[in-house]
């Protein structure tokens, strides 16, 4: 038994983790000292054997016991070396990180409202979720209306659905304040397309501008779209082509001379020389007539942010704004 003590002393002696290794085979292994001990017990009388093995039993877990102590020490000390060696620990945090920026639809649409605040129109939110009446009936888009096709969506039960276009809000607006009204409501809305220029999920700023009858003229309208696009897209030309929308009467499209080729015609303006950016016109009687408005008068105007965005930083895909790669986004830090 005193041979065996002297193990105590030679895990305790150890410097690595090798080391360790080998007292454990001297220990335990097939040929080691406490199977030497222990065939030592058969020429043990029966009452001498009890005892041994009851005391070889002890040293046995005694010994194991230290020699992981043991090990799980050395292994700390050989690790923090190995880390002092080289220099660099991958389990750390780096405490520096890349500077971040607003993406570039947010950043647009930021411009956008700029502009229309400082005209003081308010700025208002409303809900994704939107019922008929608010997203489509009050807008002179009635049930099984072809212009509906146009903007289909995700519906939920009961009528509800993701809103298409942001006029929700102004019809809210509209049903629970007085004219008059000098707005835009900027978000998220949501139809039924994917391709280059359509996803499901994009921003829109709306406005509307409601006063007394008579008081709001499509000139009106004009000189204040003309001045926001030349704020937008520096000296272009703007100019107005009639078109057709349920919620306004007379409506029309505006364009701006083309951004890549000055109006020379180009693959990205169709060799038009123009770009279409957004929709407008004079609120529509039915509309009023839904919100319970008398003797009023006014305008309206719709846009996408990202294809704002897109013009301004001349991206090919509307679907890259979307993606989140870092390639696209650190280019506009
Ligand atoms: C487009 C065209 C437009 C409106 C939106 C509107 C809202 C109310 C009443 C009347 Cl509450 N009109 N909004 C009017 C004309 C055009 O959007 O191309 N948007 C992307």
């Amino acid at each position: 038994m005193r041979l065996l003590k002297e193990w105590y002393d030679a895990i305790n002696n150890a410097t690595n983790v090798d080391a360790i290794e080998e007292i454990r085979i001297s220990i335990f292994g097939k040929k080691g000292v406490l199977a030497t001990e222990f065939a030592k017990m058969k020429t043990a009388s029966n009452e001498d054997k009890s005892k041994i093995a009851k005391e070889l039993n002890t040293h046995k877990s005694a010994l194991m016991n230290e020699l992981s102590v043991k090990k799980t020490e050395l292994q700390t000390q050989e690790l923090e070396l190995a880390m002092q060696a080289e220099g660099l620990d991958v389990s750390l945090y780096s405490t520096s990180s890349e500077a971040g920026a607003l993406h570039p639809v947010m950043e647009t649409m930021d411009r956008i409202v700029e502009y229309f605040a400082a005209l003081n129109f308010a700025v208002k939110t409303g809900g994704m979720v939107e019922d008929d009446f608010n997203n489509f009936e009050a807008l002179n888009l009635p049930k099984y209306h072809p212009a509906r096709d146009m903007q289909d969506t995700f519906y939920f039960k009961d009528e509800m659905l993701l809103r298409t276009h942001t006029s929700p809000v102004q019809i809210r607006t509209m049903m629970a304040q007085k004219p008059p009204i000098r707005m835009i409501a900027p978000g998220a809305v949501f139809r039924r397309d994917y391709d280059i220029t359509h996803t499901p999920m994009f921003h829109q700023i709306e406005g509307l501008l409601v006063d007394e009858k008579g008081k709001v003229s499509f000139a009106n309208l004009k000189f204040i779209l003309e001045d926001f696009l030349k704020f937008m897209f520096g000296e272009v030309e703007v100019r107005f082509r009639p078109s057709f929308f349920p919620f306004t009467e007379p409506s029309a499209e505006a364009d701006i001379s083309c951004v890549f080729c000055k109006g020379d015609g180009c693959r990205v303006c169709s060799h038009t020389g123009w770009l279409e950016v957004l929709g407008c016109g004079i609120v529509d009687p039915n509309v009023f007539e839904a919100v319970k408005y008398e003797n009023v008068s006014g305008y309206a105007f719709g846009l996408g942010v990202e294809r704002f965005a897109m013009l301004i930083h001349q991206i090919g895909d509307l679907r890259s704004l979307f993606e989140g790669d870092i390639k696209l986004l650190e280019q506009f830090r």
